[in-house]
């Protein structure tokens, strides 16, 4: 499971705006119309939750420790889409006590293994991985108009991977999987998802999930050229020339969909 560094999330803070411009340019989303997506709920009930919850960020010591900027990032998400946020002084428990004293509704915190969002008021609890999941399938959707008639490689069958195979699934999209482990390709295979074994064919694939986590292996040979991808494996698979040749049409960051995918997800 990747761990986030700072260098990856530091300018989210001062450039949430406009990748949420380029966001909502390519699926017509922004992180609000995201978040009440995945819930299921309007972008008019996700104004009111914003009025009426307040959101704490909860930094978290425990095994490698804090990641600088992580829980601000955090935080930048939640208060661009209307809730009142913030980052407790204090850290772990005595951070969530403090989160409790101010009155916080939702909870979000993470260690190296789990990443979640808690709502205090109705016992709703979201897992960043299933979110990720979610909220990148909303994206992919929104960006094709429809899943309707076409068909999803998911490339990586890790946590994140599994997690897409669940949502997939549950939407009765058409969809195949791809990883290079044959061990990953049989837990695919045994939840009923078709598998793609050679990399020769994700070319043959115009959308494309991208749950892998390696960076760089993705060559612009290696994809069909209007290829749509959706991308929350970090770092990015996609190697420069075919970052530089689909950058329109990709779908990627190292945080935003998905925290905003969980706090839709928790209310
Ligand atoms: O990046 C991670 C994990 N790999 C999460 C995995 C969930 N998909 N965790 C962040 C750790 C944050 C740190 N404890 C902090 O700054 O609070």
């Amino acid at each position: 499971m990747t761990r986030l560094i700072t260098d990856w999330i530091e300018d989210i803070e001062d450039t949430i705006r406009d990748r949420e411009r380029d966001l909502k340019n390519k699926t017509g989303l922004s992180y609000a119309a995201l978040a009440a997506k995945v819930s299921g709920c309007s972008v008019s009930d996700m104004e009111r939750a914003s009025q009426q919850l307040k959101v704490a960020v909860v930094p978290v010591t425990t095994g490698l420790g804090i990641i600088g900027s992580f829980a601000q990032s955090v935080a930048a998400v939640t208060k661009v889409i209307g809730f009142p946020s913030f980052v407790t002084k204090q850290t772990d428990v005595n951070g969530l006590h403090e989160a409790y004293k101010n009155s916080a509704d939702i909870v979000f915190m993470a260690d190296d293994d789990r990443f979640i969002s808690i709502n205090l008021n109705k016992k709703k609890m979201s897992d960043n991985d299933y979110a990720t999941a979610s909220g990148y399938t909303a994206a992919l959707e929104g960006a094709m108009g429809s899943f309707v008639g076409k068909e999803i490689l998911v490339l990586g069958c890790g946590n994140v991977g599994r997690e897409f195979i669940r949502v997939l699934k549950k939407k009765g999209s058409t969809f195949a999987v791809h990883d290079i482990s044959g061990i990953k390709l049989a837990v695919a295979r045994k939840e009923d998802a078709a598998c793609v074994v050679s990399p020769d064919e994700i070319k043959r694939y115009k959308y494309i999930i991208d749950a892998t986590n390696q960076g760089g292996w993705l060559r612009r040979e290696m994809l069909h050229p209007e290829a749509w991808i959706a991308a929350p494996g970090i770092p990015l698979s996609l190697d420069q020339d075919s970052y530089a040749a689909f950058s329109d049409r990709l779908i990627h960051d190292p945080l935003q969909i998905g925290v905003a995918s969980m706090l839709g997800l928790t209310l």
